[in-house]
């Protein structure tokens, strides 16, 4: 078994040497005084020339849990957050709330107060705060939202402890784990510590569909007359789009990318049926779900008394949700590409028999996106000149200054008919525990994922005041992460008081036309943000001068300069 040894060292120092050893990249970090060892450490490996994470010091806790997940999205591989103790963990939380839901891993970690009162043990308390930061249980704070949480108190499990959550972290379905780092252990000095390198602890394997399983999936679609598929998130693997693009155009399957978070079929797919489920629901007589937890809203639009509902996905029942009462008469869990893989193959054996039926829906399916195409068109055209801005508007001229390989990162209105996207991992978008303020982070970690791509991250005016711009843009400018944020600013929260609006047709608030709670004081020049971090910022009304003005920011972009869109909209 190869060992490693270091010598000389704190707790700290092997902590650090592992997470590079195990492949951690990036160590985002909120400080406090938890952190005096870890800090002691960083400063020791850079002395030494020890191999450690980067350190990156990120003045917001959940712009740093953002940028962990941006990084993960484009990598694949995880990174470790830490923050200070129980106030920078309750700052945290959103994104770890939007990172458990979206089944994305982060080794996300915070000191604790230090146990000792007196005495001489290093670390020990010497500061007012150390008492009124304790709690009976710190890792409650997160445990609901975490797959794993553990308080490291003694260094003889250090390893495994380093490991399990790396482990934890990425066995499907993937998420968050909390580990808490008190300051004596960390602070705890030793003459040797050995540890294994390579690590012993491999990641468990996905779990692979049952055979059987999906030889009935592939029989009931070939039995179908219209087949549908609704996915959401199968693009989180960039792996799932050709098997999925080849399954869907072999049987003629339309699919519906119901609030994509990732690309899931390129925008040119024939069977790219839009994002929209709600009109095929009556008279789809298969209903297959693929890694999407909300496919339709019950009370809204459900598929047909008669058809067959089919789940599938790592958790097909989204087992941590409270309540999920879709039915379903299969319900497949696996890995989401072998799954799609081993479906195609299925399906590979049956397309002779189903030969007619294929190409009967092939055809309606061209004519249906004919009609979608034109629709989609006729908006355009219809709202390209509306001032304040329209969606399809913005959403088109962002198309056309991007190119294949920019990254696209939702956090806004938007409008997605609108958006060339052919590459998968070509958007992304997050928030899937519905925690605003995930965009700014996510582009900057996926800047940092992706230095030579274009980074581009639309945003709500509500969304972009809830992640942290400040620190956002600071941390664009000291890393030189150059990314194009556009704002989309109607001045209000508009989907509350749509919301509101919805449930109360004929009430107080709608008569009021300017309800409580949900519009802003106007003319906030967002742009003028750029002014603080030196980065390039331009507000734009005119919808004829939207192209230049992307292209403007685009180029401050290219030549390293973060940059802000202040787009006046509906
Ligand atoms: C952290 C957090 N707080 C509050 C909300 C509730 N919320 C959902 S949408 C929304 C409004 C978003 O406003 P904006 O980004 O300006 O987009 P718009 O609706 O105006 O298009 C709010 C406040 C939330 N999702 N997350
Ligand atoms: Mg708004």
């Amino acid at each position: 078994m190869p060992l490693k040894t270091i010598t000389e060292g704190t707790v700290s120092d092997a902590y650090l040497a592992l997470l590079a050893d195990r492949g951690i990249d990036y160590f985002f970090g909120n400080a406090g005084t938890d952190f005096a060892p870890i800090i002691e450490s960083f400063s020791k490996a850079q002395a030494l020339g020890t191999e450690v994470p980067k350190a990156m010091l990120v003045p917001h806790e959940n712009l740093a849990i953002h940028m962990a997940l941006g990084y993960y999205a484009v990598t694949g591989r995880p990174q470790v957050v830490m923050v200070h103790v129980n106030v920078g963990t309750a700052n945290a939380l959103n994104g770890i709330i939007n990172a458990s839901r979206g089944n994305i891993p982060v080794i996300f970690s915070s000191g604790r107060t230090p146990y000792s009162e007196t005495g001489d043990r290093e670390g020990r308390r010497t500061r007012e705060v150390h008492w009124p930061q304790e709690m009976f249980d710190q890792g409650a704070l997160a445990r609901e939202m975490v797959k794993w949480d553990y308080e490291l108190k003694d260094k003889a499990v250090l390893e495994t402890v380093v490991d399990r959550a790396i482990n934890v972290a990425m066995t499907e379905p993937r998420g968050p784990i909390y580990l808490t780092l008190p300051r004596e252990p960390l602070a705890e000095r030793f003459d040797s510590f050995d540890y294994t390198s390579p690590s012993r602890h491999s990641t468990p394997t996905a779990a692979w569909p049952d055979p059987n399983a999906i030889d009935r999936l592939a029989s009931l679609i070939a039995n179908a007359d219209n087949p549908l598929i609704i996915t959401q998130d199968s693009g989180s693997d960039v792996n799932a789009v050709a098997p999925l693009s080849a399954l869907s155009d072999r049987f003629a399957i339309p699919v519906i990318q119901r609030k994509p978070r990732y690309l899931c079929l390129p925008s040119d797919h024939p069977m790219h049926l839009g994002f929209d489920p709600d009109p095929y629901l009556d008279y789809s007589d298969l209903v297959i779900v693929a890694q999407c937890d909300v496919p339709w809203i019950p009370s809204v639009k459900a598929p047909g008394e008669g058809s067959t509902i089919v789940h599938m996905g790592p958790d097909p029942i989204f087992s941590d949700y409270p309540i999920r009462g879709y039915e379903a008469d299969l319900a497949i869990t696996g890995s989401i590409t072998p799954s799609f893989q081993m479906l195609d193959d299925a399906l590979a054996g049956l397309e002779a028999g189903a030969k007619n039926s294929i190409e009967t829906r092939r055809k309606r399916i061209t004519g249906l996106r004919e009609i979608m195409h034109e629709n989609w068109a006729a908006g355009l055209e219809k709202s390209k000149s509306s001032s304040p801005m329209s969606q399809s508007w913005i959403s088109h001229c962002i198309s056309e200054v991007k190119d294949d390989d920019t990254i696209l990162i939702t956090e806004s209105a938007f409008s997605m008919p609108q958006m060339n996207l052919t590459k998968p991992g070509s958007f992304i978008s997050g928030g899937a525990g519905g925690g605003l303020g995930y965009g700014l982070g996510m582009s900057l970690g996926a800047k940092l994922a992706a230095p030579d791509r274009m980074v581009i991250c639309t945003q709500g005016d509500g969304a972009y005041m809830y992640g942290n711009p400040i620190p956002a843009h600071y941390v664009a400018a000291a890393e030189t992460l150059p990314t194009l944020t556009v704002i989309m600013n109607n001045e209000q929260w508009g989907a509350v008081k749509r919301n509101t609006r919805a449930m109360y047709p004929d009430g107080y608030a709608v008569k009021s036309n300017r309800e409580d709670l949900t519009f802003f004081e106007g003319g906030m020049a967002f742009e003028k943000s750029m002014e603080v971090t030196g980065g390039y910022g331009e507000r734009v009304e005119d919808p004829a001068k939207l192209p230049m003005a992307l292209e403007r920011a685009a180029k401050a972009v290219g030549e390293g300069q973060a940059a802000v869109l202040n787009l006046q909209t509906v």
